[in-house]
């Protein structure tokens, strides 16, 4: 890790370590223990799992206590929120897997088509199995909020109308499988033989290995931001695109949308009877969408021209954090929060963390893609 960011991310986060049972974070909420018992317990029975893990940090955002029993078994591991990560590097992450023998697929849960294709893997990876057993089971499991519900409801999705094709009337069986917890949902996919698909809760270990590792989990959404706090992510975020010197690009990037812009509005010139019709299609939200489309180019030209103007290294420590400092200030006014609001730090964190997570400043991966042949 660059020493600059490590610093910060020491600094951020102080002595504070990330464990179950004290400090200042905690984020091992006791249900959890009782998940994960839960959950090993159905591992025993699955026949496969579907290991979903969120595609911007395919390493950080793994289970670590239940790896070695999901190794030993049928494993597809989902690469879902493809849509969130950058594509040019998902490459490289699906050569490292295929060189360590380990199925993998990347998907967007909310895409039909993705998730048809993990569907195809599972069942091909059934194959033998399916000839010889009657009732198949499926587990989707992974740490929170990666999508595995989503997933699920996609996939339920699928089953419905292959039923449904099927001309059954009694369609896939929602709800609960028998002697199944409630908190883990059982769908039925298919029969003959039934394969059911078992929802899980998500699950973290007890001790996340590294602060890193868990700011990661925080800004993708794994842990609650109350837990670390908007601001300490935020402030990693920050640290993480300046380190990586992200916002330079973004020069590019606007200036484009600005001349595209630009080309719109002299088309405009031109006398066209069709735009005296009232336009009765014009969807609502076209100002929302201009509003945080404005919004996004302000963060980012701010952040472009705060890293362009600074002449400290961005490796050295203090200087990061200096920069990061006046990044705040600027990432205020282009976000609009009044000057004089109280908490305005909390504000700006959070407003940023949404651009992030939604998307808006772009694809990332956070994790790197390592040298070695090991998957963990
Ligand atoms: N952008 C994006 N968001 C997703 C995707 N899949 C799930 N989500 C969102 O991620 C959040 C968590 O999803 P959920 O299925 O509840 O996660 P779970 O905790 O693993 O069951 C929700 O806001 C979903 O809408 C995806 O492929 N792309
Ligand atoms: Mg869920």
């Amino acid at each position: 890790m660059r020493s600059g960011l490590k610093g910060i991310v020491k600094k951020g986060i102080g002595e504070m370590g990330f464990n179950a049972g004290g400090g200042a974070i905690n984020w091992f909420p006791g249900h959890m223990a009782a998940a994960t018992r839960a959950i090993r317990d159905r591992l025993k029975l699955a026949d496969l799992v579907i290991e979903v893990r969120d595609s911007r940090i395919p390493l950080s955002s793994t289970n670590e206590d239940l790896q070695p029993q999901l190794a030993a078994k049928r494993r597809v591991i989902a690469l879902n929120k493809k849509d969130l990560a950058n594509p040019n590097i998902m490459h490289k992450w699906i050569r490292y897997f295929d060189s360590c023998k380990q199925d993998c697929i990347p998907i967007s849960a909310h895409s039909k088509s993705s998730v048809q294709k993990l569907l195809e893997v599972v069942e091909f990876k059934l194959k033998e199995v399916i000839s010889r057993e009657p009732t198949l089971l499926v587990m989707v499991v992974g740490v929170p909020n990666v999508g595995k519900s989503a997933l699920i409801n996609s996939i339920h999705q699928i089953a419905l109308s292959r039923f449904a094709v099927q001309g059954k009337k009694k369609r896939a069986t929602v709800g609960p499988l028998p002697g199944v917890t409630q908190d883990i949902a059982g769908y039925k996919i298919a029969h003959k033989p039934s394969i059911y698909v078992l929802d899980t809760p998500g699950v973290l270990v007890p001790s996340i290995p590294d602060i890193e590792t868990g700011l990661k989990l925080s800004l993708a959404g794994s842990v609650k931001d109350s837990v670390v706090g908007e601001e300490r992510i935020a402030r990693y975020l920050l640290a993480v695109l300046n380190t990586r010197g992200t916002p330079l690009h973004w020069k590019h990037w606007n200036n484009r949308k600005m001349d595209g812009i630009r080309y719109e509005s002299e088309e405009k010139h031109k006398y066209d009877p069709k735009d005296l019709r009232p336009n009765m299609r014009k969807p609502p939200s076209v100002s929302d969408v201009v509003y945080v489309e404005n919004l996004v180019t302000e963060v980012q030209c701010a952040m472009y021209k705060t890293l362009a103007e600074f002449n400290g290294n961005v490796e050295d420590e203090n200087d990061l954090e200096n920069l990061i400092e006046q990044q705040f200030e600027v990432l205020q006014k282009a976000l609009k929060i009044p000057h004089k609001a109280s908490e305005a730090r909390l504000m700006v964190s959070k407003k940023f963390l949404t651009l992030f997570r939604t998307g808006k400043l772009g694809c990332f991966i956070l994790d790197d893609v390592p040298e070695t042949n090991t998957v963990s």
